[in-house]
């Protein structure tokens, strides 16, 4: 086991992952920037490093300063948490090439996922099933006019750098199709210096459905069941919830078990997450994340099993502390982000909280790194916290999740929170019944 571990990352993610650390007798490290000395994982850590400016691409981004701290201190193992540099593949082989353990994949499983026509590939190989569309990347519009004309309009072309949602142009008729092409292509170019792209089906009114995989790097992979995350605003998920409402256990165990048997024919190591879109009870992939996710929470609160354990555990080579049979789904979780964000335009509202109280009591969890008096820096996301419900049952969890909301209180900026109590009392969000496309439509309509 690790002695001593260096956190990557700042805000509630680097104290998810310090909770962990101190639970299993590990040392640890924390770098932060000039802008968050006064940041609660930098009290709590054992020992802490300032790396440089507020600006992230010289303090949680330099990749040098973070070597040069763990040398300094004596970290064996480095947790990146999500975000900066999780899914940085030159960062894990540099740690690996200074005999410090990334704890997380290989850097070239995390560089395959990073190129999203190499990770459907890659997918399709492994016998997941794929969004019908080209088989790599696209050249020119006549090979465009003709896969699209295969697979059938609407189209989307995607830039095989992007992700997440960006460098995309979706085409309804041929006519669209070449301005799509040419303008995906220059985006692609000037966002992320590569400007290969690849075509697949539009799927109109599909929900986000991910698929939260480990595997030890020794042949073995085990899946936890899936989060369904399809309450997005730009790309950026609002709730999340365990287990999907769209699915049965049927559903669940047969896509899980294609991606747990994936994970350990590809030899991967640690925690992923494959994603998937699902319309008329199929399954689609579009991407796999390779590091731990914000929403990791709702899996184990269901689960019972503390996901950054297993990834402490695998990295250090102590293998899983579950087997499938072993990995049982309770009851139902969602989680509400809660942004420092003006809750119906979304505009970042940095300062300091004035009071902060959480809500408490049976199945009630908050994930934060903020406290009365805090002031949030203005630098970074806006994520201050996630409250985390889980009832026996989704009539339950929702019941406790509207009470939990009431007892919430964040004075002296503008939260999230009043955005979730009038979606907790939304009929269609109390049926379950929601889109990739419905929160949008929602906020369009300004209820
Ligand atoms: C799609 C799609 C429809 N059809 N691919 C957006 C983020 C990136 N991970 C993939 N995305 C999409 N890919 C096909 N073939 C619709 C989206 C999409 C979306 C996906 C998940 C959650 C929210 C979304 C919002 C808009 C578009």
């Amino acid at each position: 086991m690790f002695q001593k571990i260096l956190i990557a990352n700042r805000g509630e993610i680097a104290l998810r992952v310090l909770r962990a650390c101190k639970e299993l007798g590990i040392q640890t490290v924390v770098v932060h920037s000039t802008a968050d000395s006064d940041a609660m994982h930098v009290r709590l850590a054992d020992e802490s490093v300032c790396i440089g400016p507020p600006p992230s691409r010289e303090s949680y981004l330099n990749i040098h300063q973070i070597v040069a701290a763990c040398e300094i201190t004596g970290a064996d193992a480095v947790h990146p948490g999500y975000g900066f540099l999780s899914e940085n593949a030159k960062f894990a082989d540099i740690l690996a090439a200074h005999n410090i353990t990334f704890i997380g994949p290989s850097g070239d499983h995390i560089r395959i996922m990073g190129d999203k026509i190499e990770a459907k590939r890659t997918a399709k190989r492994l016998g997941i099933p794929v969004v019908p569309g080209s088989d790599g990347a696209i050249s020119d519009d006549k090979e465009a006019r003709r896969v699209a004309a295969e697979i059938g309009y609407p189209v989307i072309i995607k830039a095989s750098a992007g992700g997440g949602g960006r460098g995309m142009k979706v085409a309804h008729t041929e006519a669209d199709l070449e301005v799509a092409l040419q303008t995906a292509k220059s985006e692609a170019g000037a966002a992320f210096g590569d400007d290969a792209v690849y075509i697949e089906k539009y799927l109109e009114k599909p929900r986000h459905i991910e698929v939260q995989v480990f595997g030890d790097g020794a042949g073995r992979g085990v899946h936890f069941g899936e989060r369904d995350c399809s309450l997005q605003r730009r790309h950026q998920k609002v709730w999340e919830e365990a287990n999907s409402p769209a699915l049965n256990a049927e559903e669940r165990s047969r896509i899980g078990g294609i991606c747990a048997k994936a994970i350990a024919d590809l030899g991967y190591s640690g925690a992923g997450t494959i994603e998937f879109l699902y319309e008329n009870g199929e399954f689609y992939f579009i991407e796999m994340n390779t590091r731990l996710q914000v929403e990791h929470p709702v899996t184990e609160a269901i689960t019972g099993i503390d996901l950054v354990h297993e990834q402490i555990r695998v990295a250090s080579g102590g293998g899983l502390s579950v087997r499938q049979a072993d990995i049982k789904f309770n009851g139902h979780a969602i989680e509400c982000r809660i942004n420092a964000e003006d809750p119906r335009t979304f505009t970042p509202s940095p300062g300091t909280i004035t009071h902060f109280h959480t809500p408490g009591g049976l199945g009630i969890r908050v994930d934060s790194g903020v406290y009365s008096g805090y002031k949030i820096p203005p630098y970074y996301d806006s994520l201050i916290g996630k409250l985390i419900v889980h009832g026996r049952n989704r009539v339950e969890c929702m019941m406790r999740l509207r009470r939990a909301l009431d007892e919430f209180v964040v004075d002296g900026i503008k939260t999230t929170l009043p955005l979730f109590r009038d979606l907790v009392g939304n009929p269609d969000i109390a049926n379950g019944d929601y889109d990739i496309h419905w929160l949008e439509k929602y906020l369009a309509k300004g209820e």
